[in-house]
C-alpha cells in the first residue's frame, strides 16, 4: 500500500504521517508539500529515515510535476491536506486560496483518474457549511446541511468539495470527503488561535480576542481527527461525506482564560480587538454518521488535549519560535498592530 499525501508538513497532515506510519509500518508514505510559509521540514525529521517515508518538494498546482511523481510512486491511495488554510490570510488575498484549494485538487484528480487509484480523500472543513446561531444549540451541521459558505476560505474549500462530488459522478473516481471541525494539537501554526494565546501569553503579549469572544468553535484534538481519517480510507463508502467532530463547543474567551490560567498568566493580558471580517459565529458537528457507520469517537476529552498542547509548546518552544522568528513577524505587524 502506497500513500501520497500531500500538505504533510503542515499541522494535520505530519500529525496524519506519524500515525499512519506507527500504525502500518508495511504502507508506503510519499509527502507532497510546497512548503508554504505553513510548512515545515524540521516538523518531519522523525520519520526523514524512515525507509518506507518519501518526501518531495512539490506544488500540487504543477501538473506535470504531479504527473511525474504518480509515474514514480503510483500511489494506491491520496489523501488531500495541502491547502492555504487560514481565514484572515484568506481575507487579505483570496487569490493563492482558489489557486491551490481548487486547481490543486483539481491537478490531484486529474491525475487519480489518469494513473488510476483506489481511493482520492479530501480533507475538507466544516467550514463549508457556513455557521450557526448562537441560540440554538440544539443545531448543528449534518452531512445534509446545506453547503453556506463566508470566507474566501471556506468557499474555495466547497468549491473543492463540489468539484471531488463532480469527479465521483462525472468520471466514477473513487472518493470521499472528511469535514472535521477545529483541531488543536502539537505543530499547530502559530497564527491559529490557540497557539497564538500560548505563543503571546508566555511571552508576556497582549491576547487579541476578535470582537467580544463569544464565537463558538468544536474542538477535537488532532490524533483523533487523523485516526477518523484512517477509518474512513479503510471502511468508509466511496462517495460518501463524514463529518468530524467530537461535541465540543468552546467560546473563543473561554479557551484564551483557560490557557492563561494553565499558564499562570494574568487576564488583563487579554485584549478585544476588532472583529474578523464575516466572522463565523458558532460551528457544531453531528458526528452521527462516522459513529454508527465506521464506529468512530473521539478519545481526547479537551481537558486533557489542551493540558498536552499546552505541554508541547513548552516542551518544543524551538520549533514555534523559529517560526515567529522570520517573516511571520511581518504578518503579525499586518494583521494586528493597528487592529
Ligand atoms: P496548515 O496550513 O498547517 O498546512 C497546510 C500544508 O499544505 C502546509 O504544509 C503547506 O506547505 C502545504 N501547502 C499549501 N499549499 C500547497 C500547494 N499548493 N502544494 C503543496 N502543498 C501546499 O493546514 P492544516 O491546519 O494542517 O490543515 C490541513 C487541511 O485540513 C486543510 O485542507 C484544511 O482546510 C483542513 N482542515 C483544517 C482544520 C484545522 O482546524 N486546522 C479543520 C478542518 C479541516
Ligand atoms: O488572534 C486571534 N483571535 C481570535 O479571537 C485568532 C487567530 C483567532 N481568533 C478567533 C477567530 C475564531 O473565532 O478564534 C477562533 C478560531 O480562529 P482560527 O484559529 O483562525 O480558526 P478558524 O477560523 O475557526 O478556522 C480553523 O478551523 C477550521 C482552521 O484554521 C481552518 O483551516 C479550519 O477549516
Amino acid at each position: 500500500m502506497t500513500i501520497l499525501v500531500t500538505g504533510g508538513a503542515g499541522f494535520i497532515g505530519s500529525n496524519f504521517i506519524f500515525h499512519m506510519l506507527g500504525k502500518y509500518p508495511q504502507y508506503r508514505i510519499i509527502c507532497l508539500d510546497k512548503l508554504t510559509y505553513a510548512g515545515n521540514l524540521s516538523t518531519l525529521s522523525p520519520v526523514m529515515d524512515n525507509p518506507n517515508f518519501r518526501f518531495v518538494k512539490l506544488d500540487i498546482c504543477d501538473r506535470e510535476g504531479v504527473y511525474q511523481l504518480f509515474e514514480e510512486e503510483h500511489p494506491d491511495m491520496v489523501v488531500n491536506f495541502a491547502a492555504e488554510s487560514h481565514v484572515d490570510r484568506s481575507i487579505e488575498n483570496p487569490e493563492v486560496f482558489l489557486q491551490t484549494n481548487i486547481l490543486g485538487t483539481q491537478v490531484l484528480m486529474d491525475a487519480c483518474r489518469k494513473y488510476g487509484i483506489t481511493r482520492y480523500h479530501q480533507v475538507s472543513t466544516d467550514e463549508v457549511y457556513g455557521d450557526l446561531p448562537l441560540d440554538r444549540p440544539d443545531l448543528l451541521f449534518t452531512e445534509e446541511t446545506p453547503i453556506h459558505t463566508s470566507s474566501p476560505y471556506s468557499a474555495s474549500k466547497a468549491a473543492a468539495d463540489l468539484l471531488v462530488m463532480a469527479y465521483h459522478r462525472t468520471y466514477g473516481l473513487p472518493v470521499t470527503i472528511s469535514r472535521c471541525s477545529n483541531n488543536y494539537g502539537p505543530y499547530h501554526f502559530p497564527e491559529k488561535l490557540i497557539p497564538l494565546m500560548i505563543a503571546n501569553a508566555l511571552a508576556d503579549k497582549p491576547l487579541p480576542v476578535y470582537g467580544e469572544g463569544l464565537n463558538v468553535r468544536d474542538w477535537l484534538y488532532v490524533e483523533d481527527h487523523c485516526k477518523a481519517i484512517d477509518l474512513i480510507l479503510h471502511k468508509g463508502r466511496v462517495g460518501e461525506v463524514y463529518n468530524i467532530g467530537g461535541h465540543n463547543e468552546m467560546r473563543n474567551i473561554d479557551i484564551v482564560k483557560l490557557i492563561c490560567k494553565a499558564l499562570d498568566k494574568p487576564e488583563s493580558l487579554i485584549t478585544y480587538v476588532t472583529d474578523r471580517k464575516g466572522h463565523d459565529m458558532r460551528y457544531a458537528i453531528d458526528p452521527t454518521k462516522i459513529h454508527t457507520e465506521l464506529g468512530w469517537l473521539p478519545e481526547t476529552m479537551f481537558a486533557d488535549g489542551i493540558q498536552k498542547t499546552i505541554r508541547w509548546y513548552l516542551d518544543n518552544k524551538t520549533w514555534w519560535q523559529t517560526i515567529i522568528s522570520g517573516e511571520y513577524q511581518n504578518y503579525y505587524e499586518k494583521m494586528y498592530g493597528n487592529r
